[in-house]
C-alpha cells in the first residue's frame, strides 16, 4: 500500500521500458489512443495502486475466465501484479476466515477509494438463503462492500441483468445488482463479457479515476454503442438477401447470413464483430453460430435460439442503443424482418445475379 503503479512495477523487476510499453497498451485498451499515453504515464507514475474487491455470487465464473484471457498480456500481467486484488474467491490464495478478514480489512482501510467488481446475480427470495458466503447472504455482502466503494462494476449478464438463474420462473429471485444498491453501477454485460472490454473498463477507472462514457443502460458506449449486426462480416450477405436456411446447406458452407437461423445480431449491442474474442481470432458468428443476444436483458427467456422469431416486440433495424433507450431484453425482430423484406425486394436483381454466378462456377 502507498506505492504508485510504477513503484510497484519496479519492485517486481519491471524496467522503465516495460512500464512505458504497459502505459501505451493501457492507453489503447482504455480507448485513450496514442494521445492518451502521456496521461497514463503521468497517472501511473504517481497514482497509488487502488484496492480492488471482486465478488462472486450466482454465476458460472466465466467472467473471471474471460478476464484472465485478455489479449494484452503485459496489461494483464501488470494489472494482476500491481492491483491490490485484495479479495477474489477465484484467484486469491487465502480461504475461510483469513479471506473474509482480508475483505473486511480492505473496505475498512480504503474507505471511499476501493473498486468493487461484482460477478453474478443476487438471490432475494427466502431471505437470500440461495447464495451465502461465510454465513452471510450475497445481498448483505453486496450492501456492506459497496457502501464505501469509489466505483462499482457489474461484470457479465448475471450481475447486469440476472441471466440464466433469473430464467422464468426465477425460483431464487435472482436480481441484478443495480436494483439492489443506491449507487451508480457500470454495467458490462455479456455471458461472459469480452476480456478486452473488461480490461478497457478497469484500465479507464485506474487511469482517469472515472468510468468511460456510458449509455442509457450504464454500459460503456465505446463497446456497446453498436449492434453486432452493424459490423458483422456477413452483413453484405444479409443486404443481398443471402441466408443460411439450414445448418448444413450450401449457404452455411458459403458463410451466408444467419438471420433466418435465429441470429439476434440485429438487436444485440456488443463489440464482438469488431473486437472479437481470443486475441481477435473469431466470434460466434465467424464460427458459424448465430448470435443469441447474450448481453441483452431477458435473452435467456427469448428462445428458441435457433429459430427465426418474427413476432418479437422491438425496435427498428437502424436504431442505436440510445434511441432504443429503456427498451431492454432481446427485443423483437419485427422491424428487422420488415427491413429484410424491403432489402430483399431491392436486392432481388443482385441476388439473381449472385446465384447465377454461383451456379456458373459450380457447373
Ligand atoms: Fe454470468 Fe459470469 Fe454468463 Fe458465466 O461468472 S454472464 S453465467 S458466462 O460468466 O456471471
Ligand atoms: Fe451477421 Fe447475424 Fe446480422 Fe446476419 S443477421 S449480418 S449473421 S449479425
Ligand atoms: Fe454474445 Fe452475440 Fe457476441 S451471443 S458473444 S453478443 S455474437
Amino acid at each position: 500500500m502507498g506505492h504508485s503503479i510504477w513503484q510497484s512495477m519496479q519492485q517486481k523487476g519491471y524496467s522503465r521500458r516495460d512500464f512505458l510499453q504497459f502505459c501505451a497498451a493501457a492507453a489503447t485498451v482504455a480507448g485513450l489512443g496514442q494521445t492518451g499515453v502521456a496521461q497514463v504515464v503521468s497517472a501511473f507514475d504517481k497514482k497509488e495502486k487502488p484496492a480492488v474487491v471482486w465478488l462472486h455470487f450466482q454465476e458460472c465464473t466465466c467472467c473471471s475466465e474471460s478476464f484472465i484471457r485478455a489479449s494484452h498480456p503485459i496489461v494483464l500481467d501488470v494489472l494482476l501484479d500491481v492491483l491490490d486484488l485484495n479479495y477474489t474467491e477465484t484467484l486469491m490464495a487465502p480461504s475461510g476466515f483469513q479471506a473474509e478478514k482480508s475483505l473486511s480489512d480492505t473496505i475498512e482501510k480504503n474507505k471511499g477509494k476501493y473498486i468493487v467488481l461484482v460477478e453474478g446475480a443476487v438471490p432475494t427470495h427466502d431471505e437470500g438463503v440461495y447464495c451465502m458466503i461465510g454465513g452471510k447472504t450475497a445481498e448483505s455482502i453486496l450492501q456492506t462492500v459497496t457502501r464505501d466503494a469509489a466505483a462499482v462494476v457489474a461484470w457479465g449478464s448475471c450481475a447486469c441483468n440476472g441471466c440464466i438463474q433469473a430464467a422464468k420462473p426465477n425460483p431464487t429471485g435472482a436480481t441484478p445488482i443495480y436494483k439492489l444498491i443506491d449507487k451508480p453501477v457500470i454495467n458490462v454485460p455479456g455471458c461472459p463479457p469480452i476480456a478486452d472490454v473488461m480490461m478497457g473498463v478497469v484500465t479507464h477507472l485506474l487511469v482517469l479515476g472515472t468510468p468511460p462514457a456510458l449509455d442509457s443502460q450504464n454500459r460503456p458506449q465505446e463497446f456497446y454503442g453498436r449492434r453486432v449486426h452493424d459490423t458483422c462480416y456477413r452483413r453484405p450477405n444479409y443486404d443481398a438477401g443471402l441466408f443460411v436456411e439450414s445448418w448444413d446447406d450450401e449457404g452455411a458452407r458459403k458463410g451466408y447470413c444467419l438471420y433466418k437461423m435465429g441470429c439476434k445480431g440485429p438487436v444485440t449491442y456488443n463489440a464482438c464483430s469488431v473486437t472479437k474474442w481470443n486475441d481477435g481470432v473469431s466470434y460466434p458468428i465467424q464460427s458459424g453460430h448465430n448470435c443469441i443476444g447474450c448481453p441483452e436483458a431477458g435473452f435467456w427467456d427469448n428462445g428458441p435460439f435457433y429459430q427465426h422469431l418474427a413476432s418479437f416486440p422491438g425496435f427498428g433495424v437502424e436504431s442505436t442503443a440510445d434511441t432504443v433507450g429503456a427498451v431492454v431484453g432481446v427485443a423483437t425482430l419485427a422491424g428487422v424482418a420488415a427491413h429484410a423484406v424491403v432489402t430483399n425486394i431491392r436486392k432481388r436483381k443482385v441476388i439473381a445475379e449472385v446465384h447465377a454466378e454461383d451456379e456458373k462456377k459450380e457447373s
